[in-house]
């Protein structure tokens, strides 16, 4: 098939294909996003999309990628417009998606992002650029030694981060007299808001004391709480999708059904007026994060680790095992302990959660999880154990995850597996100690489980040593019975 989805050939489309009904041509960009990957595709746009169809025409998304040209080069030639894929085991449900105007590419011409920034219409700069994206120490500070910081406070005006971004173009808004947009983060980091707005911060400072003090004053951050599966798009997604379309799209994305965006209202140049059912504008986002860091991501990523070492590569064929299921439910009773009481049904969600993880139809990778791991542990898993300990409740499947995931990086070391990290090496080399107890220590310490972490300790190593004692399998099946 060589057609390429496109404007003009939107409505010779298929009937069943739902797309965008309104006039693109007069829609105006509102938005810009940094970091547009699949899941800002199937979740923000969508929801964006929605606005654009009820008439509000003043939110379009101009995107930018961080890093590699591909997203522009796959979405520029389709003027904007792909297709996201709603799968469950009911089958395929496609829709072509009009909320994005263009994608730029930011190593190519910083300078242009910038300006897009800067752009007085604009009034969000949403950002999904992953947990190593906001450049922090793992004591959550920022990194002033990360080589992008350190050149985009060098080289002003032509940043690589997302922080140098964000404020080259609050500060060029504050020259021409603009009000800043709001900083919208939608990553998987604990009051993502609030952390954002400490890195920007202290980052806008050593820009100069003034900027520091603008960020701090006058920027809002908003928080939320962003949830929606989106495994990384196939060539077989691809080929499916351009059969139901009938031309090509070059990158489809394929999603589940579910959707839930739970935003801090604090938007004072001005929202869209979001309708799409799951968004909730709050005041206080903090009890839906927490409650969706440590359920549904933490359960991810121990499934991740202890699937790919009982052979599993996917989701729904490790949930469906069932000595990784037992561990996913002590994780989630130990997990679900440290919530607040907030009026939040977590048995509630941990139902609907085994439901999503079940979606056979949705072949989301273990791999795909297990990647960035030390980005994402310490949120997901080590601080909810943390808090355990320090309570004297219990904590054995949380420590238990720790440890599947230093087994697993001991093999990932050995040339097994597919997940990467952006300390690879150093924890590869850590977790092949041969004194189970020194690698479980000295990973641990990555973490920040603070005064916890002997009590840690002493909970991951018998784990990790009944592992190289007995194999995955055996400890795997060792450690679930005794959850049960
Ligand atoms: C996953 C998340 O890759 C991962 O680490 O746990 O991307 C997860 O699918 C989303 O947060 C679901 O909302």
């Amino acid at each position: 098939m060589t057609e390429r989805l496109d404007t003009q050939r939107l409505a010779a489309l298929p009937a069943a294909i739902l797309r965008p009904a309104y006039d693109r041509a007069a829609v105006r960009p509102g938005i810009v996003h940094l970091g547009v990957g699949a899941f800002h595709r199937a979740h923000e746009a969508v929801a964006i999309d929605d606005c654009l169809a009820a008439g509000d025409s003043g939110w379009g998304i101009v995107a930018a990628s961080l890093r590699s040209p591909d997203t522009r080069d796959a979405l520029n030639p389709q003027d904007g417009l792909y297709t996201v894929v709603d799968r469950d085991s009911e089958g395929d449900r496609f829709r072509v998606i009009g909320a994005i105007l263009r994608v730029l590419v930011a190593p190519e011409d910083p300078a242009a992002l910038v300006a897009a920034m800067a752009d007085p219409n604009v009034r969000i700069v949403s950002l999904t650029v992953t947990e190593k994206g906001y450049t922090r120490r793992s004591d959550g500070t920022l990194d002033e030694d990360h080589p992008d910081i350190r050149h985009d406070l060098a080289e002003w005006g032509r940043p690589r981060s997302a922080l140098g971004f964000l404020a080259a173009a609050l500060e060029a808004r504050k020259a021409a007299g603009v009000p800043p947009f709001t900083a919208l983060s939608c990553d998987n980091l604990p009051s993502n808001g609030a952390t954002l707005k400490a890195l920007l911060t202290r980052f806008a400072e050593l820009r100069s004391p003034e900027l520091g003090t603008y960020v701090r004053d006058k920027v809002a951050c908003s928080s939320t709480m962003v949830d929606r599966i989106v495994p990384a798009t196939t060539d077989s997604d691809r080929a499916l999708v351009d059969d139901a379309l009938g031309v090509t799209d070059a990158w489809p994305v394929v999603t589940e059904p579910y959707y839930s965006w739970v935003i801090e209202d604090d938007f004072p140049a001005g929202r869209p007026d979001i309708r799409t059912p799951g968004v909730l504008f709050v005041e206080d986002v903090a009890p839906y994060e927490l409650m969706k860091l440590r359920l549904l991501n933490g359960a991810h990523s121990t499934l991740a680790y202890a699937g790919l070492l009982l052979g599993h590569d996917n989701v729904a064929a490790a949930f469906t095992d069932p000595d990784a299921r037992a561990l996913v439910d002590a994780l989630w009773r130990e997990s679900a302990a440290t919530l607040p009481d907030a009026g939040l049904d977590s048995d509630d969600y941990c139902a609907r959660l085994a439901i999503r993880f079940g979606n056979r139809a949705l072949r989301h990778k273990l791999d795909q999880i297990g990647t960035d791991g030390s980005e994402k542990l310490p949120q997901r898993i080590a601080m909810p154990l943390r808090e355990n300990l320090a309570a004297g409740r219990k904590a054995s499947a949380q420590a238990s995850a720790i440890a599947f995931w230093i087994a697993a990086l001991e093999r990932r070391g050995k040339g097994e597996f597919a997940f990467t990290d952006p300390r690879l090496d150093r924890l590869t080399t850590l977790a092949a100690q041969a004194d189970a107890n020194a690698a479980a220590g000295d990973i641990l310490a990555l973490l920040g489980l603070g005064d916890q972490l002997e009590a840690a300790r002493a909970l991951v190593s018998p784990v990790l040593e009944l592992i190289r004692r007995e194999g995955a399998r055996a400890a795997i099946r060792t450690v679930a019975a005794a959850s049960r």
